[in-house]
């Protein structure tokens, strides 16, 4: 059985949403980040890493790639070369752009130590802005992020939502918002949420 280390709430729910999306069972093991704990699965100590047997995987978009590719029955990856670069494009496209300005806003808002805290409001909403526009180009009228299949890009760009919105950022794009209610509105994130909830 798959264990999903880290802490409830955090990018680990990019992990169990994923492995409930493949019907995988899968058992959480709780771990703060730079816990020892968390240290044992990740030496960098960050959240999350995914246990498969032998193998520890770590970085949520490698994991959720990870587990596509091994559930390819599934259809939530990609199945020749040239659907895996559009697959790779969203998900780099996720964590370096969309997610950048959303963790760089949190970090300087309560994680960093007081001195290196700076005031990074005004570039994080203008950096978000700028790549939900792009985010809307790249879309256009798709259901998913590849077209009618829902896969593992849809896991790490509608977490990035979901971000997003907790944290207040403006998302000013219709079809965005409408590719985020569609996507965050899956019956296995409600899912994966109930389990950490009760981990
Ligand atoms: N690229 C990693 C980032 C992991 C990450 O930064 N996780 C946060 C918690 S959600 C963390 O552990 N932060 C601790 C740190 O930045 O040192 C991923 O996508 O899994």
């Amino acid at each position: 059985m798959y264990q999903a280390v880290g802490s409830p709430g955090s990018r680990l729910t990019r992990v169990t949403w994923m492995l409930e999306e493949l019907g995988q069972p899968y058992e959480i093991v709780k771990a703060k980040q730079h816990s020892d704990t968390m240290r044992r699965y990740n030496p960098t100590g960050k959240v999350p890493a995914l246990v498969d047997g032998d193998l520890v995987v770590t970085d949520s978009a490698a994991i959720c790639a990870y587990l596509a590719e091994k559930h390819a029955d599934k259809g939530m990856g990609a199945t020749n070369p040239a659907e895996r670069a559009e697959l790779n494009s969203w998900l780099f496209f996720a964590q370096c752009e969309l997610e950048a300005p959303l963790w760089n806003k949190l970090k300087h808002r309560m994680l960093l130590s007081e001195e290196l805290r700076a005031e990074v409001g005004p570039w994080a909403a203008y950096e978000f802005a700028r790549e939900i526009e792009n985010f809307d180009k790249r879309l256009g009228d798709r259901t998913f992020t590849m077209g009618e299949r829902f896969t593992a890009a849809d896991i790490i760009l509608g977490h990035c939502g979901q971000w997003a919105r907790g944290a207040k950022f403006e998302i000013a794009s219709e079809r965005g918002n409408a590719y985020f209610d569609r996507v965050l509105a899956r019956p296995a994130l409600a899912r994966a949420k109930e389990k950490e909830a009760a981990a």
